[in-house]
Protein backbone atom coordinates (compact mmCIF):
# COMPACT_ATOMS: atom_id res chain seq x y z
CA UNK A 1 0.00 0.00 0.00
CA UNK A 2 2.34 2.28 0.73
CA UNK A 3 4.91 1.59 -2.08
CA UNK A 4 1.96 1.84 -4.40
CA UNK A 5 1.78 5.52 -2.72
CA UNK A 6 4.71 6.44 -3.39
CA UNK A 7 4.75 5.23 -7.32
CA UNK A 8 1.65 7.22 -7.21
CA UNK A 9 3.32 10.08 -6.17
CA UNK A 10 6.28 9.78 -8.90
CA UNK A 11 3.76 9.75 -11.30
CA UNK A 12 1.98 12.86 -10.20
CA UNK A 13 5.24 14.59 -9.78
CA UNK A 14 6.30 13.42 -13.49
CA UNK A 15 2.48 15.09 -14.70
CA UNK A 16 3.00 18.18 -13.05
CA UNK A 17 6.94 19.01 -14.77
CA UNK A 18 5.12 17.52 -18.33
CA UNK A 19 2.37 19.87 -17.35
CA UNK A 20 4.91 22.85 -16.27
CA UNK A 21 7.05 22.05 -20.14
CA UNK A 22 4.04 22.28 -21.91
CA UNK A 23 3.12 25.76 -20.56
CA UNK A 24 6.35 26.93 -19.78
CA UNK A 25 6.99 30.60 -22.02
CA UNK A 26 10.41 31.03 -23.30
CA UNK A 27 11.87 33.01 -20.54
CA UNK A 28 11.35 30.33 -17.88
CA UNK A 29 12.50 27.25 -20.57
CA UNK A 30 12.66 24.41 -18.66
CA UNK A 31 16.02 22.50 -19.39
CA UNK A 32 16.44 18.79 -19.53
CA UNK A 33 19.21 17.22 -17.64
CA UNK A 34 20.76 15.96 -21.02
CA UNK A 35 21.57 20.03 -21.62
CA UNK A 36 24.84 19.53 -21.03
CA UNK A 37 26.14 17.90 -24.17
CA UNK A 38 25.74 21.08 -25.36
CA UNK A 39 29.48 22.07 -23.40
CA UNK A 40 31.13 19.53 -26.05
CA UNK A 41 30.34 21.68 -28.72
CA UNK A 42 33.88 23.46 -29.73
CA UNK A 43 33.80 27.14 -30.59
CA UNK A 44 35.04 27.59 -33.76
CA UNK A 45 34.49 31.29 -34.93
CA UNK A 46 36.56 32.94 -37.18
CA UNK A 47 39.59 35.69 -36.09
CA UNK A 48 38.02 38.53 -36.32
CA UNK A 49 39.46 41.25 -39.36
CA UNK A 50 40.17 38.27 -41.48
CA UNK A 51 39.07 37.07 -44.90
CA UNK A 52 37.04 34.16 -44.74
CA UNK A 53 37.73 31.75 -47.22
CA UNK A 54 35.88 28.45 -47.98
CA UNK A 55 37.53 26.22 -50.82
CA UNK A 56 35.49 23.13 -52.21
CA UNK A 57 37.10 20.57 -54.22
CA UNK A 58 34.91 17.95 -56.22
CA UNK A 59 35.76 14.30 -54.19
CA UNK A 60 37.28 11.57 -56.80
CA UNK A 61 36.32 13.70 -59.76
CA UNK A 62 39.02 11.86 -61.69
CA UNK A 63 36.87 9.16 -61.56
CA UNK A 64 33.40 10.96 -62.07
CA UNK A 65 35.23 13.07 -65.00
CA UNK A 66 35.49 9.43 -66.71
CA UNK A 67 32.35 8.33 -66.03
CA UNK A 68 30.61 11.31 -67.13
CA UNK A 69 32.40 11.41 -70.45
CA UNK A 70 34.02 14.91 -69.86
CA UNK A 71 35.96 16.42 -72.94
CA UNK A 72 39.67 16.10 -72.38
CA UNK A 73 41.68 18.45 -71.37
CA UNK A 74 38.57 21.03 -70.39
CA UNK A 75 34.67 20.02 -70.41
CA UNK A 76 33.05 23.44 -71.47
CA UNK A 77 29.67 21.78 -69.70
CA UNK A 78 31.22 20.76 -66.63
CA UNK A 79 32.98 24.10 -66.26
CA UNK A 80 30.03 26.22 -66.84
CA UNK A 81 28.05 23.39 -64.32
CA UNK A 82 30.38 24.76 -61.47
CA UNK A 83 29.89 28.45 -62.34
CA UNK A 84 26.44 28.27 -61.96
CA UNK A 85 26.39 26.22 -58.90
CA UNK A 86 28.94 28.83 -57.75
CA UNK A 87 26.88 31.82 -58.69
CA UNK A 88 23.86 30.21 -57.04
CA UNK A 89 26.31 29.98 -53.42
CA UNK A 90 26.90 33.55 -53.95
CA UNK A 91 23.44 34.54 -54.51
CA UNK A 92 22.29 32.62 -51.06
CA UNK A 93 25.01 34.09 -49.35
CA UNK A 94 25.20 37.55 -50.13
CA UNK A 95 28.42 38.49 -47.98
CA UNK A 96 30.58 35.93 -50.51
CA UNK A 97 32.17 39.44 -52.52
CA UNK A 98 34.32 37.40 -55.18
CA UNK A 99 34.41 33.60 -55.59
CA UNK A 100 37.12 32.20 -58.04
CA UNK A 101 36.81 28.26 -59.61
CA UNK A 102 38.41 26.12 -62.08
CA UNK A 103 38.68 22.11 -62.54
CA UNK A 104 36.79 20.53 -59.84
CA UNK A 105 37.47 23.61 -57.17
CA UNK A 106 36.01 26.66 -56.33
CA UNK A 107 36.74 28.94 -53.68
CA UNK A 108 34.63 32.10 -51.87
CA UNK A 109 35.71 34.33 -49.93
CA UNK A 110 33.44 36.23 -47.50
CA UNK A 111 34.16 39.57 -46.68
CA UNK A 112 36.33 40.21 -43.58
CA UNK A 113 33.83 41.96 -41.61
CA UNK A 114 31.39 39.33 -42.01
CA UNK A 115 28.94 38.21 -38.82
CA UNK A 116 27.10 35.25 -40.82
CA UNK A 117 26.35 32.85 -38.90
CA UNK A 118 28.08 34.51 -36.19
CA UNK A 119 31.83 33.79 -38.48
CA UNK A 120 31.41 29.94 -37.19
CA UNK A 121 33.28 27.97 -39.99
CA UNK A 122 31.88 24.81 -39.29
CA UNK A 123 28.28 27.09 -40.11
CA UNK A 124 29.70 28.63 -43.48
CA UNK A 125 31.85 25.69 -44.84
CA UNK A 126 28.43 23.59 -44.42
CA UNK A 127 25.89 26.09 -46.27
CA UNK A 128 28.74 26.93 -49.02
CA UNK A 129 29.35 23.13 -49.96
CA UNK A 130 25.74 21.66 -49.71
CA UNK A 131 24.30 24.89 -51.70
CA UNK A 132 27.13 23.90 -53.95
CA UNK A 133 26.63 20.06 -54.52
CA UNK A 134 22.81 20.56 -54.33
CA UNK A 135 22.70 23.29 -57.23
CA UNK A 136 25.08 21.00 -58.98
CA UNK A 137 22.87 18.08 -59.03
CA UNK A 138 19.71 20.91 -59.65
CA UNK A 139 21.67 22.30 -62.63
CA UNK A 140 23.05 19.39 -64.12
CA UNK A 141 20.62 18.92 -67.19
CA UNK A 142 20.82 22.11 -68.17
CA UNK A 143 24.55 21.79 -69.22
CA UNK A 144 24.25 17.97 -69.90
CA UNK A 145 21.14 17.79 -71.15
CA UNK A 146 20.27 14.04 -71.63
CA UNK A 147 23.84 12.87 -70.81
CA UNK A 148 22.71 11.52 -67.28
CA UNK A 149 24.24 12.26 -64.13
CA UNK A 150 24.85 8.59 -63.05
CA UNK A 151 25.75 8.93 -59.01
CA UNK A 152 25.45 12.06 -56.69
CA UNK A 153 28.52 13.96 -56.61
CA UNK A 154 30.23 15.28 -53.58
CA UNK A 155 32.74 18.53 -52.80
CA UNK A 156 34.65 18.37 -49.99
CA UNK A 157 35.36 21.77 -48.17
CA UNK A 158 37.69 23.71 -45.92
CA UNK A 159 37.91 27.24 -44.36
CA UNK A 160 41.07 29.14 -44.22
CA UNK A 161 41.64 33.00 -42.79
CA UNK A 162 43.58 35.52 -44.30
CA UNK A 163 44.83 38.73 -42.95
CA UNK A 164 45.61 41.11 -45.14
CA UNK A 165 44.67 42.11 -48.37
CA UNK A 166 48.25 40.92 -49.83
CA UNK A 167 47.33 37.62 -48.55
CA UNK A 168 43.79 37.30 -50.23
CA UNK A 169 45.41 38.13 -53.43
CA UNK A 170 48.42 35.94 -53.00
CA UNK A 171 45.74 33.05 -52.10
CA UNK A 172 43.82 33.73 -55.46
CA UNK A 173 47.43 34.46 -57.18
CA UNK A 174 48.25 30.57 -55.95
CA UNK A 175 44.45 28.88 -57.43
CA UNK A 176 45.00 31.16 -60.79
CA UNK A 177 48.85 29.94 -61.33
CA UNK A 178 47.57 26.48 -60.49
CA UNK A 179 45.24 26.28 -63.41
CA UNK A 180 47.71 27.88 -66.11
CA UNK A 181 50.46 25.24 -65.14
CA UNK A 182 47.70 22.10 -65.00
CA UNK A 183 45.85 23.67 -68.36
CA UNK A 184 49.43 23.96 -70.24
CA UNK A 185 50.48 20.94 -68.98
CA UNK A 186 46.90 19.17 -69.54
CA UNK A 187 46.78 20.99 -72.78
CA UNK A 188 50.05 19.76 -74.25
CA UNK A 189 49.66 16.28 -72.79
CA UNK A 190 46.18 15.30 -74.81
CA UNK A 191 47.45 17.67 -78.20
CA UNK A 192 50.12 14.93 -78.13
CA UNK A 193 47.39 11.87 -77.29
CA UNK A 194 44.81 13.46 -79.92
CA UNK A 195 46.59 15.38 -82.26
CA UNK A 196 50.21 13.54 -82.59
CA UNK A 197 49.24 9.33 -81.88
CA UNK A 198 51.40 9.21 -78.31
CA UNK A 199 50.33 6.84 -76.17
CA UNK A 200 49.47 8.55 -72.97
CA UNK A 201 52.28 6.98 -71.40
CA UNK A 202 54.61 8.35 -74.49
CA UNK A 203 53.03 11.66 -73.54
CA UNK A 204 53.70 11.80 -70.36
CA UNK A 205 57.31 10.63 -70.71
CA UNK A 206 57.55 13.50 -73.32
CA UNK A 207 56.32 16.05 -70.64
CA UNK A 208 58.47 14.50 -68.07
CA UNK A 209 61.36 17.77 -66.79
CA UNK A 210 60.01 19.72 -69.47
CA UNK A 211 59.41 23.64 -68.47
CA UNK A 212 56.47 26.05 -69.46
CA UNK A 213 58.70 27.58 -72.21
CA UNK A 214 59.03 24.00 -73.59
CA UNK A 215 55.21 22.93 -73.41
CA UNK A 216 54.67 26.34 -75.55
CA UNK A 217 57.23 25.33 -78.25
CA UNK A 218 55.90 22.06 -78.80
CA UNK A 219 52.30 23.06 -79.58
CA UNK A 220 53.40 25.68 -81.62
CA UNK A 221 56.23 24.14 -83.72
CA UNK A 222 54.81 20.36 -83.88
CA UNK A 223 50.95 21.22 -84.14
CA UNK A 224 50.52 25.11 -85.03
CA UNK A 225 48.96 25.80 -81.88
CA UNK A 226 49.80 29.11 -80.17
CA UNK A 227 48.85 28.21 -76.17
CA UNK A 228 47.82 32.51 -75.97
CA UNK A 229 45.29 32.01 -78.59
CA UNK A 230 43.56 29.18 -76.09
CA UNK A 231 40.59 29.74 -74.41
CA UNK A 232 40.75 32.41 -71.51
CA UNK A 233 38.30 30.33 -69.51
CA UNK A 234 40.53 27.50 -69.14
CA UNK A 235 43.55 29.81 -69.41
CA UNK A 236 42.76 32.08 -66.94
CA UNK A 237 39.32 30.07 -64.82
CA UNK A 238 36.51 32.02 -63.68
CA UNK A 239 36.07 34.90 -61.28
CA UNK A 240 32.64 35.63 -59.96
CA UNK A 241 31.78 39.29 -58.51
CA UNK A 242 28.77 41.18 -57.45
CA UNK A 243 28.55 44.17 -60.05
CA UNK A 244 25.83 47.00 -60.63
CA UNK A 245 24.12 46.03 -63.95
CA UNK A 246 21.16 48.32 -65.88
CA UNK A 247 18.31 45.94 -66.53
CA UNK A 248 15.89 47.69 -69.11
CA UNK A 249 12.66 46.41 -69.32
CA UNK A 250 9.95 47.59 -71.63
CA UNK A 251 6.20 47.70 -70.77
CA UNK A 252 2.91 48.14 -72.60
CA UNK A 253 0.74 50.68 -70.92
CA UNK A 254 -3.00 51.69 -71.42
CA UNK A 255 -4.93 54.53 -69.97
CA UNK A 256 -8.78 54.92 -70.35
CA UNK A 257 -9.04 57.08 -73.59
CA UNK A 258 -5.84 56.20 -74.78
CA UNK A 259 -3.82 54.47 -77.13
CA UNK A 260 -1.89 51.84 -75.62
CA UNK A 261 1.67 52.97 -75.06
CA UNK A 262 4.98 51.59 -74.56
CA UNK A 263 7.58 52.31 -71.90
CA UNK A 264 10.83 51.78 -70.92
CA UNK A 265 12.46 51.18 -67.56
CA UNK A 266 15.77 51.36 -66.57
CA UNK A 267 16.61 49.79 -62.99
CA UNK A 268 19.96 49.29 -61.62
CA UNK A 269 20.31 45.94 -60.11
CA UNK A 270 23.57 44.19 -58.54
CA UNK A 271 24.39 41.46 -60.42
CA UNK A 272 26.76 38.02 -60.12
CA UNK A 273 29.10 38.62 -63.18
CA UNK A 274 31.73 36.14 -64.56
CA UNK A 275 35.34 37.08 -65.82
CA UNK A 276 37.97 35.18 -67.22
CA UNK A 277 40.52 37.23 -66.99
CA UNK A 278 44.41 37.61 -64.59
CA UNK A 279 43.66 38.28 -61.38
CA UNK A 280 47.41 37.88 -60.26
CA UNK A 281 48.38 41.65 -61.67
CA UNK A 282 46.94 45.19 -59.94
CA UNK A 283 44.75 45.60 -63.26
CA UNK A 284 41.10 44.08 -62.10
CA UNK A 285 41.97 44.92 -58.26
CA UNK A 286 41.82 48.79 -59.38
CA UNK A 287 38.96 48.17 -61.42
CA UNK A 288 36.88 46.40 -58.70
CA UNK A 289 37.71 48.64 -55.83
CA UNK A 290 34.88 47.59 -53.80
CA UNK A 291 36.02 43.85 -53.15
CA UNK A 292 38.90 44.37 -50.90
CA UNK A 293 38.10 46.08 -47.91
CA UNK A 294 40.54 48.33 -45.49
CA UNK A 295 43.56 47.24 -44.17
CA UNK A 296 43.13 49.34 -41.04
CA UNK A 297 39.72 47.88 -39.64
P1 LIG B 1 40.14 14.35 -54.67
O1 LIG B 1 39.95 15.81 -54.93
O2 LIG B 1 41.35 14.11 -53.82
O3 LIG B 1 38.94 13.66 -54.16
O4 LIG B 1 40.49 13.63 -56.08
P2 LIG B 1 40.19 14.16 -57.56
O5 LIG B 1 40.18 12.96 -58.45
O6 LIG B 1 38.98 15.02 -57.58
O7 LIG B 1 41.50 15.00 -57.89
P3 LIG B 1 41.74 16.55 -58.13
O8 LIG B 1 40.70 17.39 -57.47
O9 LIG B 1 43.17 16.83 -57.77
O10 LIG B 1 41.66 16.70 -59.70
C1 LIG B 1 40.51 16.99 -60.42
C2 LIG B 1 40.18 15.85 -61.40
O11 LIG B 1 39.01 16.23 -62.12
C3 LIG B 1 41.27 15.58 -62.40
O12 LIG B 1 41.48 14.18 -62.50
C4 LIG B 1 40.73 16.08 -63.72
C5 LIG B 1 39.23 16.08 -63.51
N1 LIG B 1 38.61 17.20 -64.23
C6 LIG B 1 38.23 18.39 -63.75
N2 LIG B 1 37.73 19.18 -64.74
C7 LIG B 1 37.79 18.44 -65.87
C8 LIG B 1 37.41 18.67 -67.23
O13 LIG B 1 36.91 19.75 -67.61
N3 LIG B 1 37.62 17.67 -68.13
C9 LIG B 1 38.17 16.46 -67.73
N4 LIG B 1 38.36 15.51 -68.66
N5 LIG B 1 38.53 16.20 -66.46
C10 LIG B 1 38.34 17.18 -65.55
MG1 LIG C 1 38.92 16.82 -56.57
MG1 LIG D 1 40.76 19.57 -57.67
Amino acid sequence: MLRLLSVNFRGLKEHKTLLRLKFSTSSVMAKSKFEYVRNFELDDTCLRNCYIVVRLDGRNFHKFSEQHNFMKPNDNRALGLMSRSARSVMEELEDITIAYGQSDEFSFVFRRSTTWFKRRASKLMTHVASQFSSSFVYYWKEYFGEHPLLYPPSFDGRVVLYPSNRNLRDYLSWRQADCHINNLYNTTFWTLVQKGGLTTTQAEERLSGSQAADKNEILFSEFNINYNNESPLHKKGTTLIWEKVNETTTKQIKRPDEAETEITVTRTRKKVTSHSCDIIGDQFWEEHPDILESDQC
